[in-house]
């Protein structure tokens, strides 16, 4: 079978590196995500309905690779930022406080799950899902990188 580029059709083989302002760059595989304490998170799709996901808040991931969080993002850590890679060249970013719990209540997660299976084909095996937006375009499928910067002014 002809694979896309960059396509992680094979799962144990599928990771989502964190890297970049991080003092601890991290490498995770499905294995590693499974071992972590899952949160669920509602997401509104394309068909304007709620769907269900589970995986890890990406705060806590961030945390893991060192990144200021909660009560350390404060002063120029304001200004950085999270930028998304996907497999298509799909790419997003949020600023931090965006998905820090001590900014906000809606809990973006890197997703291992949707409605209770793990997230087989194009889509997958690492979705981001992020609850309260009015659409899914943040939500974005096949991840496979995390990358924290500092906007420059
Ligand atoms: N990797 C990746 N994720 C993506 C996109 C994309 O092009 N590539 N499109 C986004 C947009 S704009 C929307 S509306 C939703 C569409 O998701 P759906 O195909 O499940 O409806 O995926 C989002 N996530
Ligand atoms: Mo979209």
């Amino acid at each position: 079978m002809f694979l896309q580029a960059g396509a992680q059709n094979d799962t144990s083989k599928a990771f989502v590196k964190i890297s970049g302002e991080v003092t601890k760059p991290l490498t995770l595989s499905l294995d590693d995500l499974a071992t972590m304490k899952h949160s669920t998170v509602m997401v509104k799709g394309r068909d304007g309905k709620e769907h269900s996901y589970s995986g890890i808040p990406v705060q806590r991931l961030l945390e893991l690779a060192g990144v200021t969080t909660g009560n350390d993002l404060r002063g120029e850590n304001l200004a950085k930022y999270l930028l998304v890679k996907c497999a298509d060249g799909y790419e997003i970013v949020f600023s931090l406080a965006e998905i820090d719990n001590s900014f906000t209540d809606r809990i973006a997660l890197l997703a291992d799950a949707y409605e209770d299976k793990p997230i087989a084909g194009e889509k997958g095996p690492f979705q981001l899902a992020v609850p309260g937006e009015k659409k899914p375009a943040r939500s974005c499928f096949q991840v496979t990188e995390l990358i924290i910067k500092f906007a420059k002014g």
